[in-house]
């Protein structure tokens, strides 16, 4: 049995080793179905061997570590899900994503290791596409274990054109059978994830551990505007086409509607642009930015985007430019199940720490996991709220005081499943 402080030692440990597989030199890139995810997630797999978990690798390139219910035919047979993702953002942190695989590791290890019985199986999964940086998708793997994935993203292209199914053939996925990979829903009890908080809450008011109410909705868009190139030195200001002078104008609609939305922690954020031709003489004739929007409820979300639609097409009309929106992801507001906050709530306590609730700004792959089971979520305070940036940081006392809260929250859930019965 570990002490939390080598519990926190030990996914420290973990987590600088997963570090170490990157597609950049000198920074942690980690793109779903690249070189660096396939090194990452056999070590994922050698890790959940080690401590006894079977290990499989589903059609999407998602790594399973199961293992099997030590109190067998209760709980109708059913497994509790615990994963989060091992893919990145360019030159991100090391905690996001990997430590909630790290913590699912450990807490299979302790189970074991306690003699805690369990009326249900443990999966541990390492989903490789939450961040959707590659391709224009995200979530893909979880989308796919919990049976709700869009056939058509295989045919997403990542910048160099190659595919999404091309990709998972080199990966060694198996894209023909993609279906393959969805859990029936009466074999899940739930899914948990731990999740560094990458906002400032919790270090603000000194708390190490949170539980999360829910994971807001975000839309994600592709917007194209499309003006006249031009000679820099001989088109008057007066007669220009610029569609990147169009575009700025349209991110100060976006940074306004979403000041606006204070209220509902609206953000708004305009993360890739790409100009055409590039050049420093001619006037730009085409400009492609993304939009990432979010907010703590699914209503003022939707009316922000018709606003901001609006907004572009006037700003289209006097600029004599044209525009394409095309959105390429949504998610709506996903809700943490009580029954799940509660045993986070419990455990916590039990482990004598105050209880804190609170919304997830992030996305998560319980977005995609709510379609199949209840989802529970627990942060873990990183410094400054830091997140998708090297400077992203857990102690190894609040990571080993969240593995421990996983434990007994599984105690937790386990104990329910006994006493009810059946499958809760
Ligand atoms: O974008 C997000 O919120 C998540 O980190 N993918
Ligand atoms: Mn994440
Ligand atoms: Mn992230």
């Amino acid at each position: 049995m570990r002490t939390l402080t080598e519990l926190g030692n030990r996914a420290e440990a973990m987590l600088a080793e997963l570090a170490a597989f990157s597609d950049d030199d000198g920074k942690l890139t980690r793109l779903y179905l690249s070189p660096a995810h396939r090194a990452a997630a056999n070590l994922v797999g050698a890790w959940m061997r080690e401590v006894g978990l079977d290990v499989g690798e589903d059609s999407l390139g998602t790594v399973r570590g199961r293992q099997k219910p030590t109190m067998p035919g209760k709980a109708g047979n059913r497994r509790l899900l615990i994963g989060s993702h091992i893919d990145t953002v360019v030159d991100a942190g090391r905690y996001d994503g990997m430590l909630g695989v790290v913590a699912g590791i450990l807490a299979a290890e302790e189970i074991q290791a306690r003699g805690i019985e369990l009326p249900f199986g443990l999966d541990v999964l390492a989903f490789g596409d939450e961040e959707g940086v590659r391709f224009p998708t995200t979530l893909v793997s979880s989308s796919a274990v919990a049976g709700c994935m869009i056939s058509s993203d295989l045919d997403a292209c990542d910048s160099n054109g190659v595919t999404l199914r091309d990709a998972l053939v080199a990966f060694g996925g198996y894209p023909e059978t993609t279906t393959a990979a969805a859990y029936a829903r009466d074999e899940v009890l739930a899914y948990l994830e731990v999740h560094i908080e990458q906002g400032p809450v919790l270090e603000a008011e000194g708390l190490p551990i949170g539980v999360v109410t829910s994971i807001a909705g975000q839309s994600r868009f592709s917007i194209t505007v499309t003006g006249e190139a031009g000679h820099a030195g001989t088109v008057p200001m007066a007669l220009r086409h610029d569609a990147l002078a169009a575009s700025a104008e349209m991110m100060l609609a976006i940074e306004a509607v979403a000041r606006g939305g204070r209220a509902h922690q609206m953000v708004a954020t305009v993360g890739r642009l790409r100009v055409r031709p590039g050049a420093v003489n001619v006037i730009p004739a085409e400009v492609v930015f993304t939009l990432d929007i979010r907010a703590d409820a699914d209503a003022p979300r939707l009316s922000a985007i018709a606003e901001l639609e609006q907004r572009f097409r006037q700003i289209a009309a006097a600029r004599g430019v044209s525009l394409v929106m095309e959105k390429f992801y949504e998610s709506p507001t996903t809700p943490c199940a009580p029954r799940l906050q509660e045993a986070f709530v419990g455990a916590a306590r039990d482990l004598g720490v105050a209880e804190r609730r609170l919304a997830s700004g992030a996305g998560h792959d319980g977005h995609a996991m709510h379609h199949l089971t209840d989802v529970g979520m627990l942060f873990v305070r990183c410094r400054g709220g830091i997140s998708h940036n090297p400077a992203e940081f857990a102690t190894v006392d609040d990571m080993g005081l969240a593995v421990e809260t996983l434990i007994k929250a599984i105690e937790r859930l386990a104990a329910d499943a006994v006493s009810s019965g059946g499958p809760t």
